[in-house]
């Protein structure tokens, strides 16, 4: 089979060359990993280290804790919010840099400066609009594929001879299904090409999904029923919001990574075209959107949310004292931002 256009070949051959002179690479990934990004680099890292290289994956930010299977225990993973000398210094040792499932190292906030500042080769892996192409050597980007795992694993293909490990396939598979919300979403016929060669390899899709989305506390599931019944709401217009408040993530102890999916849910309902949700951080809202064919939820992310990302699949932030007096003027906010959006 050709590779797929945004795999050109003399890029291959440089990507080869400079993996081959490498001797510590390392593997960076966005603030709030998804299991696209957790997948995307594991994999990576578990390609390099099986030549013998060095890799570690270095994150701005720990993962949620239903996310951390992702990551293989013998990957060196660094996160700098738990560890941020040993983060920046594994950035400034590397003698290769990748950026996967980000379009641009601000992507990766307080490590974007080390970064940056690393003369370092450095290599970009993704699916994101608008790739700042400027700040990498080699760039392997593309929108219209499913995930960064995708673009991993085809990249992976053209460089390996032999059949890799199946944790490798393992996490390329998982990243894949997430970014895709299990083939709900940003499904192209590569996607499924991956998936059946993946699963001819052995790769067990059941027991990831089991993993994936059967293995949540009770507690998730019955915020999300609260969420649904009591806080959300649907505007004329065919938008639809809810708000994640600190108080209700206390009343259900809620855990990082335990509102995941809850953004989609408002979709299913017909005349809903765009779905917010805002989750109450320190000093600000963090903003999902997602939105149906036709109606950009990118857009509504750039233009009123400090944000970005994928037509359908976007987020940002809402900052209080800045763009809100304070937390309580959040409902009011989101309303005047969806009527004015969407007229
Ligand atoms: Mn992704």
């Amino acid at each position: 089979m050709q590779p797929m256009d945004f795999i050109r070949k003399e890029n291959i051959q440089t990507l080869e060359q400079w993996i081959a002179r490498a001797a510590s690479p390392v593997v960076l990934g966005h603030t709030h990993p998804d299991g696209d990004a957790l997948g995307a680099t594991a994999a990576l890292a578990l390609y390099l280290r099986g030549l013998g290289k060095d890799a570690a994956v270095v994150f701005p930010d720990s993962p949620a804790d239903n996310l951390r299977f992702i990551l293989p225990a013998h990957v060196p993973c660094l996160f700098q919010d738990t560890d941020p000398d040993a983060a920046v210094q594994r950035i400034q040792q590397a003698d290769l840099i990748f950026l996967v499932d980000a379009n641009a190292f601000s992507r990766i906030e307080g490590l974007q400066d080390a970064a940056s500042a690393s003369s370092a080769p450095k290599v970009l892996m993704d699916h994101h609009l608008n790739p700042d192409l400027d700040s990498f050597g080699l760039a392997f980007t593309t929108p219209n594929i499913s995930s960064a795992s995708e673009v991993v694993y085809w990249i992976l293909k053209e460089l390996m001879e032999e059949a890799p490990s199946s944790s490798m396939w393992d996490s390329l598979m998982i990243g894949m299904t997430t970014d895709t919300n299990n083939f709900a979403n940003s499904v192209f016929p590569s996607t499924f090409r991956m998936a059946s060669e993946l699963i001819e390899a052995g790769v067990d899709r059941d027991a990831l999904l089991q993993q994936i989305y059967w293995s949540y506390r009770e507690n998730r599931v019955r915020l999300m029923g609260y969420m649904q019944s009591e806080e959300l709401h649907v505007l004329p217009n065919g938008t639809a919001y809810m708000i994640l408040t600190k108080d209700i993530q206390e009343r259900f102890d809620m855990l990082d990574g335990e509102s995941e999916g809850l953004v989609n849910v408002p979709l299913a309902i017909k005349k809903v075209k765009l779905s917010v949700l805002l989750k109450e951080d320190d000093g600000h809202f963090r903003v999902s959107a997602r939105s149906k064919k036709g109606t950009s939820a990118q857009q509504l992310a750039r233009q009123y949310f400090h944000g970005g990302g994928h037509e359908n699949a976007a987020g940002g932030k809402l900052f209080i004292g800045q763009d809100i007096a304070s937390a309580q003027a959040a409902p009011a906010y989101v309303e005047q931002v969806l009527k004015a959006f969407l007229p």
